[in-house]
């Protein structure tokens, strides 16, 4: 498989970014079970993403990338980082990253910008970009409009590098369908929190593993940044406040540290529990191992 070849993988499925979740700890464990591991540097500043690179190179040998969530403040420095770091790949979500692409490529690294939409794509593949991860809404966290289904075979069509596929993603019945629109490799995020070694709260874990389809809900969408969350009573509010016509700031004030109260503190009330479309998918916690390796062997016995 060219995805596994270029990245020296055995799986050729990514980790999703997992803003505040995924430390260098966890992206080892991930890149040591065979995928690869991914830090997501969206709940970080510069200076602990450092150590959290150092931490990962510890504990593996084998590669694993830095996702940068470009809203982060700290980006401009997260991407000096990476690149003297040399971390063999990155990922980027929420932002255009075509400032940062010169660097990175100067330190070797593979770039894999994730995109929401045909455009960016083609922008950051004429500044060498490596691959596209193309993400669908069906995602948790930050979301763009199109689908997986929809966008993936667009993507494809429109690029010449390898393009994964994320989004919906939890099985290797969706991993084959994936690959049938044109994607030589998957993103996966929500089947990993519901993982042993997920550095995220036992609450968090529990709501993902109860969370039926229907069980996630868009907030944002009128302040401009949509984010697929679980429901609970404050996606709810939010989404009443939204409705009224509360302001940007206001909306923002409500949500501002609601993640992390989710992820360090397992309140599933009031915090933000953040899950794609496949969480009713998602019916025990295993070893990561166990996941990506039932997810290929699902994946082998249909192709
Ligand atoms: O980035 C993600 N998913 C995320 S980031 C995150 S952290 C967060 N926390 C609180 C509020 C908001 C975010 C949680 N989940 N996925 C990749 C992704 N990128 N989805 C959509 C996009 C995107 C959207 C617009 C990429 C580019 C873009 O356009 C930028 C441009 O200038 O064209």
């Amino acid at each position: 498989m060219k995805i596994n070849e270029m990245l020296n993988i055995d799986y050729p499925i990514f980790q999703g970014g997992m803003a505040n979740i995924a430390t260098g700890a966890f992206a080892a464990t991930v890149s040591d079970s065979g995928a690869l591991g991914i830090i997501g540097a969206g709940g970080m500043n510069a200076e602990t993403l450092r150590d959290h690179i150092h931490e990962c190179k510890k504990l593996t040998d084998k590669p694993f990338g830095v996702n940068i969530m470009l809203m982060n403040p700290d980006a401009d420095k997260m991407a000096e980082i990476v690149a003297e770091e040399k971390v063999a790949v990155v990922t980027t979500g929420a932002g255009n990253p075509g400032k940062y692409m010169e660097v990175w490529k100067a330190a070797g690294i593979k770039v894999f910008p994730v995109v929401s939409a045909v455009s960016l794509a083609k922008r950051l593949c004429s500044l060498g970009a490596d691959g596209i991860i193309a993400e669908g809404c069906e995602s948790g966290g930050h979301i763009g409009e199109l689908t997986t289904m929809a966008l993936v075979p667009q993507v494809c069509d429109a690029v010449d590098v390898p393009v994964i596929a994320a989004g919906g993603i939890a099985s290797g019945r969706q991993m084959a369908a994936a690959f049938a629109l044109g994607a030589c490799g998957v993103q996966i995020g929500t089947c990993l929190l519901a993982s042993e070694e997920c550095p995220v709260h036992e609450n968090y874990k529990a709501a993902i593993v109860k969370a039926r389809d229907n069980d996630t809900v868009v907030t944002g969408r009128i302040a401009g940044t949509p984010v697929r969350i679980l429901k609970n009573p404050m996606s709810r509010e939010y989404i009443r406040l939204e409705k009224t016509g509360a302001d940007k700031m206001e909306l923002e004030k409500f949500t501002l540290g609601s993640l992390s109260r989710a992820v360090r503190d397992g309140d599933v009330k009031t915090g933000s529990v953040m899950a794609g479309q496949v969480c009713g998918m998602v019916k025990e916690i295993l070893p990561v191992k166990q996941i990506l390796e039932n997810m290929v062997k699902e994946y082998e016995n249909i192709r």
